[in-house]
């Protein structure tokens, strides 16, 4: 992807863990390389097609001076997200923010702390099959857009699906969303308890009925095993209930660990049977 670069731009600001630095200040020199598409710009030569790099300095700039923090990585994420957030263009940064003046008491040129952040495309596949099925969904895609870190892109239908796994419950109500989240994996989970749990979501029966269920399917092209998570969602290529609403908002992605298009794990789905 195309690079617009801020080098080394100069602000003195107060950010440090001794008090000294929260109260004296010091120079800090930020440089960011900012991912954005500039072919529109290429051919048209207008600055509103392209990114302003005269503005972000000055954002930059007045967002370290206006804040205190102690750490320089609390300052680069600060930043990294506010520039994410202000020009949608911008997909992905790199920033570096180096201190030259840090009270080290050693002959050191600079310290720094260097961090690249970005947009990152989740697919989630979304149930109910207790109370307002269809509204308590609706309420799960609110509570995700309103996240500011997380925007929901599309959605599929959402399908009446029979119970897979413990039979004996109400029939569910099934969709697919598409999302573009700052949050890390990790961090999107965290969100997606928090909205379970805002409504009301009790875990007594494995697989038994939920006001909601937001699960991760896809996170990028990521694979993803930890204590906490496994991504892709481990059951998701025998589940008809996801691949279907899948199928319609992403037929084409790519399973990272089958290989194989979301369109085709349906296709072998279907010849397996039930
Ligand atoms: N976890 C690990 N990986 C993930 C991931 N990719 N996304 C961990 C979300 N969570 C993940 O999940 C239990 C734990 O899995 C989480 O705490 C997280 O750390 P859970 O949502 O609390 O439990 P669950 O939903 O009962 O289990 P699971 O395995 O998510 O079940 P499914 O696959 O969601 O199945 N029939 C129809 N027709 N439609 C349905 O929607 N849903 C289920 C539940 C059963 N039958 C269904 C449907
Ligand atoms: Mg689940």
């Amino acid at each position: 992807m195309d690079q617009i670069c801020i080098k080394r731009l100069e602000v003195f600001a107060r950010h440090g863990v001794l008090p000294e630095e929260n109260v004296l200040g010091q120079k800090f020199l930020i440089s960011a390389v900012l991912y954005c598409d500039t072919s529109v710009a290429g051919v048209s030569d207008a600055l509103s097609d392209s990114i302003n790099y005269a503005e972000v300095s000055e954002f930059i700039k007045k967002s370290t001076e206006s804040h205190v923090f102690k750490l320089l990585e609390r300052l680069a994420w600060h930043l990294a997200k506010g520039i994410l957030l202000s020009y949608p263009q911008i997909q992905k940064v790199d920033l570096e923010i180096e201190k030259p003046w840090a009270p080290v008491l050693l002959p050191l040129e600079t310290v720094s702390v260097k961090i690249t952040r970005q947009w990152n495309k989740a697919y989630l596949s979304i149930g109910s099959n207790l109370g307002d099925k269809r509204e308590n969904l609706l309420q799960a895609v609110r509570m995700l857009d309103e996240d500011c870190e997380t925007r929901v892109v599309r959605q599929s239908s959402y399908i009446e699906t029979e119970p897979v796994g413990y039979t004996k419950q109400d029939n569910f109500l099934n969709g697919a969303l598409e999302i573009q989240t700052l949050r890390s994996a990790e961090s999107l989970l965290d969100l997606i308890g928090e909205i379970e749990q805002a409504l009301k979501r009790e875990r007594s029966i494995h697989w038994g009925p939920r006001t909601i269920d937001l699960d991760i399917i896809f996170y990028n092209d990521e694979i993803i095993q930890t204590e906490r998570l496994t991504i892709p969602h481990i059951q998701m290529a025998g589940r008809m209930f996801v691949l279907e609403p899948m199928c319609e908002i992403a037929p084409y992605v790519v399973h990272p660990v089958f290989g194989k298009t979301v369109l085709e794990l349906k296709k072998d789905r279907e010849r397996q049977g039930d």
